[in-house]
C-alpha cells in the first residue's frame, strides 16, 4: 500500500542520517505517512517503533486508517513517545525542522533532555517532492475541477456588475460543486490597476469592461492542490495589452516545451525569464517563476538561484507575470508534472486571450 511504501522510504533516508528516531509533528506530513487527517496526530519512528499518537476525537478513525503503526491514545505524545523509548537506547532524536514553535521546542528539549535533538531540514519534503502515480492522478484531477470552473466563470462574469469577491466565490462554489474539497489558498481576483498587483486579493471592486482580470485559483482534492492563472479581458482591449499577453504567453510555453529532467533549477527560471527580458519587460516580472505543489500549495522545489536539478515525478508550477504599474499585469500559469521525456501540462484551461 502507498502510505506503507512511504514509511519504508522514510527508515531507508532515516538510516542515511546520524538520526535513530524520528518525531513528525506536522500534520501534513503526518498524513503524507499514514493517511490520518485531523488536527492531533504525532508520528514516532525509529528501527524498532512505528508509534502513532492521537487523543480520544481520534483514536476511531485512526483505528481504521493508519496501518503499520502502534496506536497510542494520549492528550501529551511526547511525554508518552518518551516513555515508550525509554528503554531502546536511542541516542539522537530528529524531529519536524521548520515548522516548531519556540514553545514547542523548548517542550522537546525538556521531554527529551538525556536525547541529542536534530532538526530534520527538509527531510519528508524532500520525499514528498517527487510524486507517485496516485499523486500526480489526483493532482491532474484538481487541476481538471480547476479548468472546468474556469470555463464556466467565463459565463458568470457581467461586466460592470459582478465583483471581484463575487467571481472568488463562484469559483470556490463550482469547484466544490465539481468535488472539490475547498480553495487551496485565498484566490487572487484582481481587475483593472489592481492586476498590476501579482498577490491582488480579491475585493468588492466592480469588474468593468475595458479592464484586464487576473484569476489565480485552486481546490484541494483529495488532500491535493491545484494552482492556476488565467488573465482576461473585458470589452475593449489596447494593442499594449495583445503584446503584453503574447509575450507572456510565449514566456510560459517557452518553458513547457524546454522542461526535462536533469535540466537545473536556476535554469527552469532562466528559460521563462529569458523570453519577458528579451522583450524589454524583465524589469516587470517581479517573483519566481514558480513553485511545487501537492499537499501544500507552495511546496520544494522553489527556482530561480538554485543549482540542483528538476527531476521526474516533480509537480510544479510556470507562471511568468509582467506587472506595469498603475495600468494592469498580465499572469499565465500552469502545473506541470515532470516526466522522462520532458512534461505534461496538468492544466488544459485555454490560453489563447480571451476578451469577454
Ligand atoms: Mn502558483
Amino acid at each position: 500500500m502507498v502510505f506503507e511504501a512511504r514509511v519504508d522510504k522514510f527508515v531507508a533516508a532515516m538510516e542515511k542520517t546520524n538520526c535513530d528516531g524520528v518525531l513528525v509533528t506536522n500534520l501534513t506530513n503526518v498524513y503524507y505517512l499514514t493517511g490520518f487527517h485531523g488536527t492531533a496526530g504525532t508520528v514516532f519512528i525509529s528501527g524498532k517503533r512505528r508509534l502513532f499518537l492521537t487523543d480520544s476525537r481520534y483514536t476511531l478513525i485512526a483505528k481504521g486508517v493508519v496501518k503499520g503503526f502502534d496506536i497510542v491514545e494520549t492528550r501529551d505524545a511526547l511525554t508518552e513517545i518518551a516513555k515508550i523509548i525509554k528503554e531502546d537506547g536511542l541516542k539522537t532524536i530528529g524531529f519536524d525542522g521548520e515548522i516548531v514553535s519556540y514553545n514547542f521546542y523548548k517542550t522537546l528539549e525538556t521531554v527529551f533532555a538525556d536525547y541529542k535533538l536534530v532538526a530534520m531540514t527538509n527531510f519528508l519534503e524532500n520525499l514528498r517532492m517527487i510524486k507517485d502515480n496516485s499523486e500526480i492522478a489526483t493532482i491532474r484531477q484538481a487541476c481538471a475541477i480547476s479548468d472546468q470552473a474556469f470555463l464556466d466563470v467565463l459565463d458568470f462574469i457581467k461586466p460592470n456588475e459582478t465583483t471581484e469577491i463575487q467571481v472568488a466565490n463562484f469559483l470556490d462554489f463550482r469547484m466544490r460543486e465539481l468535488g472539490a474539497q475547498g480553495p487551496s489558498f485565498e484566490f487572487i481576483v484582481a481587475s483593472g490597476e489592481r492586476s498590476a498587483m501579482p498577490h491582488g486579493v480579491a475585493s468588492d471592486k466592480v469588474i468593468r469592461s475595458g479592464e484586464s482580470l487576473t484569476m489565480d485559483f485552486g481546490c484541494y482534492y483529495n488532500h491535493y492542490v491545484s494552482d492556476m492563472t488565467r488573465t482576461i479581458h473585458i470589452g475593449q482591449t489596447t494593442d499594449e495589452e495583445h503584446a503584453i499577453y503574447d509575450i507572456t504567453l510565449r514566456s510560459n510555453q517557452a518553458l513547457i516545451d524546454a522542461v526535462k529532467p536533469g535540466m537545473t533549477r536556476v535554469d527552469y527560471d532562466k528559460v521563462a525569464r529569458d523570453i519577458i527580458v528579451e522583450a524589454g519587460y524583465g524589469d516587470f516580472f517581479t517573483h519566481g517563476i514558480g513553485h511545487g505543489i501537492g499537499l501544500d500549495i507552495h511546496e520544494i522545489p522553489y527556482f530561480g538561484k538554485s543549482q540542483e536539478l528538476v527531476e521526474v515525478g516533480m509537480a510544479i508550477t510556470d507562471e511568468p507575470g509582467i506587472y506595469l504599474d498603475g495600468k494592469y499585469g498580465v499572469r499565465i500559469e500552469d502545473d506541470l508534472v515532470v516526466t522522462e521525456e520532458g512534461c505534461q501540462v496538468l492544466t488544459l484551461a485555454p490560453k489563447e486571450l480571451i476578451v469577454l
